[in-house]
């Protein structure tokens, strides 16, 4: 079977790969997978681009020297065993993430909490979705997420909340779009300080001040009341807590004019969203990083919750408060308990009798019986030195934790670092004692859970790279050394994921929402079959549950919801004198996370090729910085340096960078090195979408494109790489003026030109170089923007050598007309925003008449969202025009 599932985001669609020569050459959608029906977004289009060995991690190393496994593995084993026989267990501590599959977190968790005897296991999931995790525990005495996709097809109003799902779960927002074509009465409401790819959806969007989300929720929910809108009888049966709600939101929000001063938003919008919300009973709220990356995203989440509780707008079709999961199974390892304050099973540390439930069913010799620290809190611990060994799987903190710098400091300091990763190159990989190669997606076997709760394969299709071993089997030899043998000796991920199964059911008895038991016998080669199945899956549901709470029974004591009384507060981090702008950080639609993966299919670093810094104009204006300068931004924290972008998306006073960038792709950009270690004091998520910076022009005096086989980054203030498919492209600048480009190269570049072109009076140079007959590098210094294309510069790298056409065409101009600048805005078929203005402007008005011309947007859809976006501002500037 060559079905398995995309290793990117949550929406978890179903992909069917090709395989050829033991090597993926195309994927495709699975047409049977509920989540996507077929379809594939860009990124998920682009899997097959990065596979193979390139780059890949291929043997382990123990204090930087290549060994076996045998070696390795008994290094781990022995080093840890040596740390916790000086210092206890707690001195060892395991960060996990998101992206490990359902089974390698199991054993994972069961190793820490059981057997080591050590909670300090967190996820990057702390950073992502524990805000979420906390809300729903505190209303329905569980992490359940009420809804299922399907309930789009039923809404009649869709709220999404801190989310841009155009770009971050793309499948699901065409599912979105299709809805509303299907029903013209669907309306959606995008509430984001930015406006964003997703808000080209809205019928209404509401670009609030940034984290005051909760100040709308309250304001609705004192509305509800007001007008009458509060489902009384389901409010009894079932919630409990609404008057202290009520009085919270009353207290804190009395009114909308109240609400529309805090939120810095029109009155008649905040009035319309109330109206919508009052006549439409099939509300589905979508919400993700907005609301839960903040000092108060717990609160947040039952702002939003209780206002689907006081409507009993739950439990039916086209309803709910649904959280969009970012990573590929941030669902399993909520399951699994992988979260220091999690045990296993949606069981966690808060009662005796789950910490003994847990002992007993895996027989642990050691079982931890406190919380662990949280992510943040663990790394400050490793920093002071109490946690002295740390093995982090399948992420990348030196650039995804808040306060970066620091993380790097701290892993710099500890005694021991464990880093089980695919690539050969991570700023995380970089500081590991022992380094473990893992296999990675399309390699491994074993089971992921989506956004709507829908459990899915991913099947191993080719073999594994090198000396790559499978998450599961590397941590599982590593307890057979520490002595634990008979509980770690699996046959399989089949067999782990029985026993996964099975804790899931025992003793449950109907009191714990999360419950596959029914998956309990599966045998082998079912698993091997398993199809798309949401749980729970046990006697009552053994096909799975599409949808919760449908009888109004809850998992809290008393067995009714909670209303939570929310007083919303503000960002930790504000802006000031010295630091005057406030640093919202995300994501854009081609990259994943910190690029190890995506950063190396050339296609998709064409849409956003750089870091950038979004800004808008009047900002720029203020501080000096013109479109396309590269641009400084600064904090007591750190700093952050990329090409300034300048939008009216953006509120003024705020910026948006990127996450993905990193010291593998750029001089200085990890945008953790701007936000501060500020977190939620429920669920311990860091404020990762408020940080505050100043922003100044690096006054530059040349900038340039370096071409080059080689991958070492090239001496300039400024650089920022692209990997072309045949050798590497840099973008530099640097403050410091050049008299002698020659001499440059030689002293930077290992050589001087073979070829060179210069005209000093202008500042123009362009040189080249050869190994034998094959093209080594070529150095073009802008401002000169008319520059060979870069496809055309890419080929002749590959070829054995260059003739003399070549070689003066190497120097040249661009022939004028050519254009091959300008970002990608359809991936799939390379076409650029300039051929699309072009069209527009020759009068093209339509996404469908622009994909009938240049294909754009035929593909996997995810780019419609901007085509449109494009289409309606030249419309918007032809008014400006005739009027
Ligand atoms: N292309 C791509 N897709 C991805 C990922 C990726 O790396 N790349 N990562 C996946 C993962 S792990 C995750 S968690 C999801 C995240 O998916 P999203 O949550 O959609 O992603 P973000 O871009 O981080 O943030 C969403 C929006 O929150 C807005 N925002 C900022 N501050 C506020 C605020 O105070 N209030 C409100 N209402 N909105 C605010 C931002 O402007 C941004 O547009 O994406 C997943 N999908
Ligand atoms: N400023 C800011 N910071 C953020 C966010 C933000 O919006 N703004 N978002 C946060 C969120 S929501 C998230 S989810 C995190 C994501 O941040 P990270 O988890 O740090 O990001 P990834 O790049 O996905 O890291 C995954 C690593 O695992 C490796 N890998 C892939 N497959 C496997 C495998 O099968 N086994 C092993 N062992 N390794 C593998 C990859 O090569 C990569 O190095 O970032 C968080 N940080
Ligand atoms: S929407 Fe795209 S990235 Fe997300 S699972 Fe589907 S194909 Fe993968
Ligand atoms: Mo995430």
């Amino acid at each position: 079977m060559n079905n398995t599932t995309c290793p990117y985001c949550g929406v978890g669609c179903g992909v069917t790969a090709q395989v050829q020569d033991q090597a993926i050459i195309a994927v495709s959608g699975d047409s049977d997978h509920p989540a996507n029906r077929g379809r594939l977004c860009v990124k998920g289009s682009a899997l097959h681009e990065t596979t193979g060995t390139h780059d890949r991690l291929l043997q382990p190393q123990v204090d930087g020297v290549e060994t076996g496994w045998e070696q390795a593995l008994d290094s781990v084993s022995e080093r840890l065993a040596n740390i916790i026989e000086r210092h206890g267990p707690r001195s060892v501590a395991m960060y996990l993430s998101g992206q490990l599959l359902t089974e390698d977190y199991y054993v994972a968790n069961k190793l820490m909490k059981g057997f080591i005897g050590s909670s300090q296991v967190d996820t990057n999931s702390r950073l992502c979705m524990s805000s979420t995790v906390a809300g729903y525990k505190r209303a329905f005495g569980g992490d359940l997420m009420p809804c299922s996709y399907e309930d789009i097809d039923h809404a009649e109003l869709m709220v999404l909340v801190g989310s841009n799902a155009a770009w971050n779960h793309p499948i699901l927002f065409q599912r979105m779009t299709a809805a509303k074509t299907a029903n013209p009465s669907l309306r959606v409401v995008v509430i984001d300080p930015r406006r964003t790819a997703t808000s080209e959806l809205a019928d209404l969007h509401l670009s609030l001040k940034p984290g005051s989300d909760a100040v709308i929720f309250n304001a609705l929910l004192v509305e509800l009341e007001r007008r009458g809108q509060i489902d009384r009888d389901y409010v009894e049966q079932h919630t409990e807590g609404l008057d202290a709600a009520l009085a919270a939101a009353q207290r804190s929000v009395p009114d909308l004019s109240t609400a529309a001063r805090l939120t810095d938003l029109p009155q008649a919008d905040l009035d319309t969203l109330v109206d919508w919300f009052c006549n439409t009973e099939k509300t589905l709220t979508f919400f993700s990083q907005g609301i839960n990356q903040s000092s108060s995203g717990t609160d947040k989440v039952n702002s939003i919750i209780n206002c689907h509780l006081a409507t009993a707008r739950i439990g039916k079709p086209g309803m709910g408060p649904f959280s969009l999961t970012g990573q590929p199974n941030a669902m399993g390892g909520r399951e699994v308990g992988g979260l220091a304050n999690q045990l296993a099973a949606h069981m966690d540390f808060s009662s005796a009798e789950n910490i003994d439930r847990v002992q007993r069913f895996w027989a642990a010799p050691n079982m931890a019986t406190t919380e662990g620290l949280k992510a943040v809190e663990l790394f400050s611990a490793i920093e002071r030195g109490e946690i002295k060994a740390v093995w982090i799987m399948a992420t990348n903190p030196v650039v995804s934790l808040p306060r970066a710098s620091q993380v790097r400091a701290a892993l710099e300091k500890c005694e021991l670092v464990i880093v089980s990763e695919c690539m050969t190159q991570t700023d995380t990989l970089e500081l590991a004692d022992i380094a473990l190669p893992a296999t990675t997606w399309a390699e491994k076997d074993g089971t992921v859970t989506n956004s709507d709760r829908r459990i899915s394969r991913q099947r191993g299709l080719i073999p594994a790279p090198g000396a790559a071993k499978n998450d599961w089997w590397i941590i599982c030899e590593v307890a057979k050394r520490l002595g634990f043998a008979e509980s770690f000796s699996y046959t399989g991920p089949a067999a782990i994921f029985r026993e996964h199964a099975a804790l899931s059911g025992f003793e449950n008895n109907g009191r714990r929402g999360f419950d596959i038991s029914g998956l309990t016998e599966i045998g082998d080669h079912e698993y091997d079959a398993l199809k798309p199945i949401q749980w729970p899956v046990n006697a009552t549901a053994p096909l799975g549950t599409a949808r919760l709470f449908t009888d109004g029974q809850f998992f809290t004591p008393s067995g009714k919801a909670r209303l939570l009384p929310v007083e919303p507060s503000l960002p930790q981090q504000q802006p000031d004198k010295s630091y005057p702008l406030v640093v919202n950080t995300g994501r854009i639609r081609d990259q994943w996370h910190t690029m190890t993966r995506t950063g190396r299919a050339a296609r998709l670093l064409q849409h956003r090729a750089e870091p950038f810094i979004e800004l808008h104009p009047k900002d720029a204006l203020r501080f000096d910085i013109a479109e396309g300068d590269i641009a400084v931004l600064e904090n007591a924290l750190g700093r952050y340096v990329a090409r300034a972008q300048l939008s009216e998306a953006q509120r003024p006073g705020e910026l948006f960078i990127p996450m993905h960038w990193n010291a593998q792709f750029t001089s200085a950009a990890i945008s953790g090195d701007l936000i501060d270690a500020v977190v939620d004091p429920i669920s311990g998520q860091p404020e990762s979408k408020q940080g505050i910076a100043s922003i100044s022009a690096l006054k530059t005096v040349w900038q340039a494109r370096l071409i080059t086989v080689s991958n070492a980054t090239p001496p300039s203030e400024y650089w920022s790489r692209v990997p072309l498919q045949h050798c590497t492209s840099f973008r530099l600048a640097a403050t410091n003026a050049v008299d002698d480009w020659s001499a440059w190269c030689s002293e930077n570049l290992g050589r001087k030109p073979d070829l060179m072109l210069e005209d000093r009076n202008q500042g123009r140079f362009r040189g080249c170089s050869f190994k034998g007959d094959r093209l080594e590098w070529v150095l073009l210094i802008e401002p000169d923007q008319n520059l060979p294309e870069l496809d055309w510069l890419d080929t002749q790298f590959a070829r054995d050598s260059i003739d003399q056409d070549a070689r003066r065409q190497l120097l040249a101009a661009r022939e004028a007309g050519s254009s091959n600048c300008g970002a990608v805005i359809c991936s799939c078929f390379q076409v650029r925003e300039t051929e699309i203005l072009a069209a527009i402007h020759a009068g093209t008005d339509s996404a469908e008449k622009l994909g009938e011309q240049l294909k754009c947007g035929t593909n996997c859809g995810s780019c419609l969202p901007e085509l449109k976006a494009l289409i309606a501002e030249s419309a918007k500037e032809a008014d400006h025009v005739s009027e």
